[in-house]
């Protein structure tokens, strides 16, 4: 009859050869559970130890433990071996080649109307103007109406409209109606803003006009505000916006809302002034219309003009941006071509 000794000793051989045969971490564990887990074959060995001589059984305790102990440090060898047998076949199987150049993360930036709005709106808040937001829906009264634009006047020809079913009610055409709603915000108080935003005009889509383009419009209200001080303002802007040695000129022009009206021109940037197609041969640009508010404009916006007057303009961005970057048709600007946008 085997003796328990002689059991132990088996056990602690057949569990030390399958500790050594296991090839994974896995088979490692099912060794584990085998041998040394609470229903494995140690503890049945050890549950046997009650029947045992009391004589006999410190020095077969003893010996249990010690193969126990033997065993554990067998696995624990085993499981360390695994573990760094794995990361080293992963590392092999997954090389990183550090010296590779990395794969260019590809950066947004900023659209082409938007950087030049921006600049737009830098360059008049260095001169103290402040950002005034209106709405793009307006009311056919705002846009031309307290524009001194009555319903059937020809000027309405000028903006061809976008009308909502909600009678009177219209995508803007122009960023003027807001002159009106800063006007009766801030009467009497003195003005100067800007109000960018969209403007919407039901026009054949052509390579310099779009249904759909920004404006950025000004407005200098307060006591002896004169046509110098329009000139000084927006030649100083030209200046800053297209270079200080770029010669600007004033024509005359007509707008029902100023009076007098004109029309600013930049020396064409790309022939310098010596006439080509895109200046029509004229050599200038025209960038935006201006003029002194009309009285009944600034009492529309609650203004006295006997005792206040302003000055008034608006620019179109994307004909801007055309003429910084020689671009040839305005339609790039909403087509989001990534070949056009990332040029900017
Ligand atoms: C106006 O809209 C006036 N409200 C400007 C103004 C404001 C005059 C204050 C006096 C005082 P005009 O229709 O010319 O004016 O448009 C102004 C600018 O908007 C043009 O110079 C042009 O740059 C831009 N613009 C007009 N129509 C289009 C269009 N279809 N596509 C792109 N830009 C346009």
């Amino acid at each position: 009859m085997t003796t328990i000794r002689e059991t132990l000793t088996a056990l602690e051989a057949e569990a030390m050869a399958a500790v050594a045969a296991a090839a994974d971490q896995q088979a490692l564990e099912q060794v584990r559970v085998r041998f040394l887990g609470r229903k494995g074959a140690l503890s049945t060995i050890l549950r046997g130890l009650a029947d045992l001589d009391p004589a006999d059984r410190p020095a077969v305790g003893k010996l249990a433990n010690d193969v126990k102990q033997r065993l554990e440090a067998a696995f624990e060898g085993r499981r360390e071996a695994l573990e760094a047998a794995a990361l080293a076949a992963a590392t092999a199987a997954e090389r990183l080649d550090v010296t590779l150049p990395g794969r260019p993360v590809p950066s947004g930036r900023l659209h082409p109307s938007t950087q030049v709005l921006r600049r737009i709106c830098q360059i008049f808040a260095d001169m103290g103007f402040q950002i005034y937001r209106s709405p793009d829906v307006e009311t056919d009264e705002m846009n031309f109406e307290m524009l001194n634009i009555p319903a059937h006047h020809p000027a309405r020809d000028m903006w061809d409209t976008f009308y909502t079913t909600t009678e009177g009610v219209l995508l803007r055409t122009h960023t003027s109606p807001g002159q009106i709603r800063a006007m009766r915000q801030y009467c009497p108080e003195p003005i100067r803003v800007i109000l960018p935003g969209m403007c919407y005009r039901y026009e054949q889509i052509t390579a310099r006009s779009e249904i759909q383009f920004h404006q950025v419009e000004g407005l200098a209200v307060g006591r002896q505000v004169t046509m110098t001080d329009l000139k000084g303002t927006l030649v100083s802007f030209a200046h800053r916006m297209f270079g200080p040695t770029r010669q600007v000129r004033f024509r005359a022009s007509h707008f029902p809302f100023t009076e007098p009206s004109a029309e600013m021109d930049v020396e064409c940037m790309i022939c310098e002034g010596k006439g080509c197609t895109v200046c029509k041969h004229s050599g200038w640009l025209e960038i935006l219309g201006c003029g002194m508010v009309h009285p009944v404009v600034l009492q529309n916006g609650g203004y006295d003009p006997a005792v206040h007057s302003g000055f008034a303009f608006g620019m179109g961005p994307e004909r801007i941006t055309m003429l910084r970057h020689r671009i040839e048709d305005i339609r790039y600007f909403w087509k989001n071509d990534l070949r056009f946008l990332e040029q900017f």
